[in-house]
């Protein structure tokens, strides 16, 4: 599946950490079913088995609701359980050498924190970029914080589609109107909350008048 950059409107990433004895499987059905536009299965400790047996069901999920899915940073993984595409960071597989192992087809999305940064992503095939930290984040400890204006340069700078990440919540995510991204991405204003399919749905209907405002 390709995607259009609408689909980066409401981006969530998984994180097990918030579970709390509920399945991720469960979590990410509710987040679907609320209107999720996309979906980034994110695995840091998980072994490549359980990681690999779970992608298959999250992406059986997103197939039913016909949500573009996502690796985060294992190839083999997203290979093997036919995910959509992959999402690297700046020190995985470059996008030149995803792109040929993947063909044309698989979306590729990596993180950019500079302009520069974007424009090698877009030159080497990313389909996205993601770029942050937008805001502070305690989710993932080595994050570093981009201002807006770096944010709206960063947007000008590419022609393909720019997600926001890091500490995106319902309470900050106006802020980022007139940046010129094109979607919002967040684990824990989703993850996190003891009702992520209300979380969704409140968010989704912010971020849609992010972009209209
Ligand atoms: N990448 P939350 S920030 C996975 O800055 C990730 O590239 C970031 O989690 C980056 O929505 C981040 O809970 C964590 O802040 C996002």
């Amino acid at each position: 599946m390709k995607f259009d950059r609408n689909s980066l409107l409401l981006y969530a990433i998984t994180d097990r950490t918030w579970l709390n004895g509920k399945s991720l499987a469960g979590e990410v059905e509710k987040v679907l079913q609320a209107g999720a536009t996309f979906l980034q299965l994110r695995e840091k400790d998980l072994d490549k088995e359980h990681f690999l047996r779970e992608a298959k069901e999250i992406k059986k999920l997103t197939d039913r609701y016909h949500v573009p899915f996502v690796i985060n940073d294992d190839v083999e993984v997203a290979i093997a359980c036919g995910a959509d595409g992959v999402h690297v960071g700046q020190s995985d597989m470059q996008a030149r050498d995803l792109r040929q192992l993947f063909g044309p087809d698989k979306i590729i999305g990596v993180s950019a924190r500079t302009v520069e940064q974007a424009r090698i992503a877009k030159e080497s095939g990313a389909d996205y970029v993601g770029v942050g930290a937008v805001f502070g984040t305690t989710t993932k400890k080595d994050a570093n914080q981009v201002t807006f204006e770096e944010l709206k340069e960063i947007c000008a700078s590419v022609e393909i589609p720019v997600v926001a990440i890091g500490g995106i919540n319902e309470t900050n995510l106006m802020q980022l109107k007139g940046s010129g991204i094109d979607g919002i991405s967040m684990i824990s204003a989703i993850f996190a909350k003891p009702d992520a399919a209300a979380a969704t749905k409140n968010l989704l209907a912010l971020a849609k008048a992010m972009k209209e405002a």
